[in-house]
């Protein structure tokens, strides 16, 4: 592999600093995952798992690093004005400071290791490379999975790539820190090693710095999955889907259509990160960055996610699930067993409680998805037929409802929210609203993501059509709605209203399906149900929306001005 000088110098200037034993510039070769495996299978990092489940392996985190650090999370832009009111904000000098004090010697007697790697089809022009530093073997091979790395990467390299530096330290969560840079397009994170925290390509460059190169050249980088759906005539529609966690993005992605539609398929192209770029014909174009799936394992099985069930049966790495007897991975949602070993170590049974732990994961090659759409390598990518978002909402949201235009379905995005369903980040019933499900992700002020968003409105008339789902209204603790593959009936619904079909009743907050179009087996009463706007509710709504738009300082006029269309058309 040729070393290009500018990511030789940088890698040098951050050993200068960090001292490691030894620098391992990654080539990517299935010996040289073997063999980090290897050391971690000797040290105890990993275990081997059950031989059914080919080279598939377990790894326990530290049981105070088991999820991403919302509130360790921080941007370091010029002002405290370019974060916005949603980031956590360091001054950028105050980042440095951290990073010289946590990082002085943090690699001794350890290796680092060098990933080049690339975000997004190898021939693409929208793909990305970058670099990630780490002394964790365990982010190594994590990352192997998740992005294409070494040497095609090294080859992609370009002047400015994005950096990013990772060390294991002490994984004492008060001193945990990962820190954007976003003007010098870098990445710092120390203790943690765990998901979006430690794996820098995927939430840290795909989706916060990429956001903020997206908004200076005139794309988009989203928190949304990519799906293809093909007609019985062999007609392919794309949509782009946006869900907060927690609220079954997972499994649209992975949707597999109901029986009785013979001749349709569901296909995956990605279920995280889009990037989107205008083509000539106007059209966005989607494609995604990432090379593997890090999904959450409790709950998956075969009747909610046969598709993910099938693809971690070889090459996959979990964390934090639980182990059988005979070294199955187990978790809460798969067949009863009587005993087996927890995410922490410790035997159980799970009837005595969480086996498995809630934000247990799955990192495993998208390439094994058994219904991968052949466009997943395209290096233009998709034209997205819709945009859909969505939230979990006990009560109040229909069913589906298609916006009037592209202001309007900018405003849904902007405006969604999902209840609380823990009491640690809010109280329960409490709705955090979650622009674009990018409220996490977005690394500059959230009202110049609106006003990016509202800008493709001026530049093209073929923008995809915009829509907000609820797959969650229950009524007396019971779901109205079946969810699951019945969702491909909302899928065809928004198909035909794309295609300029479809009956829809015009209501204040958008145009939603005639009772007797989505079909599926669910009661009169409780289809009219999903699909009623209630005004006195929706009023309140716009009460609390707009209460969210003060806290955000300001917002774009058009934003405003459709608050007040619909608060007086209720
Ligand atoms: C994820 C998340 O892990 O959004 O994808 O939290
Ligand atoms: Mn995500």
């Amino acid at each position: 592999m040729e070393i290009k000088k500018e990511v030789l110098d940088w890698v040098n200037s951050v050993a200068d600093y960090t001292k490691p034993d030894k620098i391992h510039w990654m080539d990517g070769s299935d010996s040289e995952f073997n063999s980090i495996m290897e050391k971690m299978l000797k040290d105890g990092t990993m275990e081997k798992l059950n031989a059914s489940y080919k080279n598939c392996y377990l790894h326990r985190s530290h049981q105070n690093d088991v999820a991403r650090s919302e509130a360790r999370t921080f941007i370091c832009s010029e002002t405290k004005e370019d974060a916005g009111p949603l980031n956590n904000w360091l001054p950028p000098a105050e980042g440095k400071t951290i990073y010289n004090k946590l990082f002085v010697g943090c690699m001794k007697n350890r290796t680092m290791y060098v990933i080049p790697y690339v975000m997004g089809p190898i021939d693409s022009p929208y793909s990305q490379a970058g670099v990630q530093v780490t002394d964790s073997p365990y982010v190594c091979v994590n990352l192997k999975i998740m992005t294409r790395i070494g040497k095609k990467a090294m080859e992609k390299i370009k002047s400015g790539f994005v950096r990013g530096i990772h060390a294991t330290g002490s994984l004492n969560p008060e001193e945990r820190y990962i820190m954007h840079f976003p003007s010098e397009k870098l990445i710092i994170s120390i203790n943690s090693n765990y998901g979006g925290n430690a794996l820098l390509s995927k939430k840290c460059h795909a989706l916060r710095i990429a956001s903020t190169m997206a908004k200076s050249e005139g794309w988009l980088a989203e928190h949304m999955l990519i799906l293809e759906v093909e007609n019985p005539h062999g007609k392919k529609y794309y949509f782009a889907a946006a869900f907060p966690s927690a609220s079954g993005k997972t499994n649209l992605a992975m949707i597999n259509p109901p029986s009785e539609y013979s001749g349709w398929k569901a296909r995956l192209i990605g279920d995280d990160i889009a990037w989107l770029h205008l083509g000539k014909d106007g059209r966005l174009y989607a494609i995604n960055p990432e090379y593997g799936f890090f999904g959450v394992a409790p709950g998956t099985n075969e009747k909610t996610n046969p598709n993910a069930m099938e693809t971690i049966k070889k090459n996959t790495l979990f964390t934090n699930v639980a182990v059988t007897k005979d070294g199955m991975p187990w978790w809460e949602g798969i067949e009863p067993v009587s005993e087996v070993t927890d995410w922490t170590g410790k035997k159980m049974d799970p009837k005595d409680g969480k086996a498995a732990h809630p934000n247990s994961r799955f990192t495993t090659p998208i390439i094994q998805y058994p219904h991968l759409s052949s466009h997943y390598e395209d290096p233009q990518g998709v034209p997205i037929t819709a945009f859909i978002f969505g939230g979990r909402r006990e009560s109040l949201i229909p069913l589906v409802c298609e916006s009037f235009d592209w202001e309007h379905g900018v405003f849904m995005g902007a405006t969604m929210g999902v209840e609380q369903t823990a009491a640690a980040e809010g109280k329960v019933g409490e709705i955090r609203r979650d622009p674009m499900a990018m409220r996490p992700f977005c690394a500059y002020h959230i009202s110049d993501y609106f006003e990016h968003w509202l800008s493709f409105g001026k530049k093209s008339t073929q923008l995809p059509k915009i829509f907000y789902v609820n797959w969650f209204r229950k009524e007396n603790g019971k779901f109205l709605w079946p969810g699951y593959g019945d969702n491909f009936r909302v899928l065809e619904w928004i198909i035909e209203r794309c295609e300029g079909r479809g009956e829809a009743v015009k209501t204040p907050i958008g145009n939603v399906p005639q009772k007797d179009a989505i079909g599926g087996n669910v009661p009169n009463d409780a289809m009219e149900k999903l699909l009623h706007v209630d005004a006195g509710g929706w009023k309140r709504e716009m009460e609390d929306v707009e209460r969210f738009f003060s806290s955000l300082g300001r917002v774009p006029g058009p934003l405003k001005k459709r608050l007040e269309v619909i608060k007086k058309a209720l």
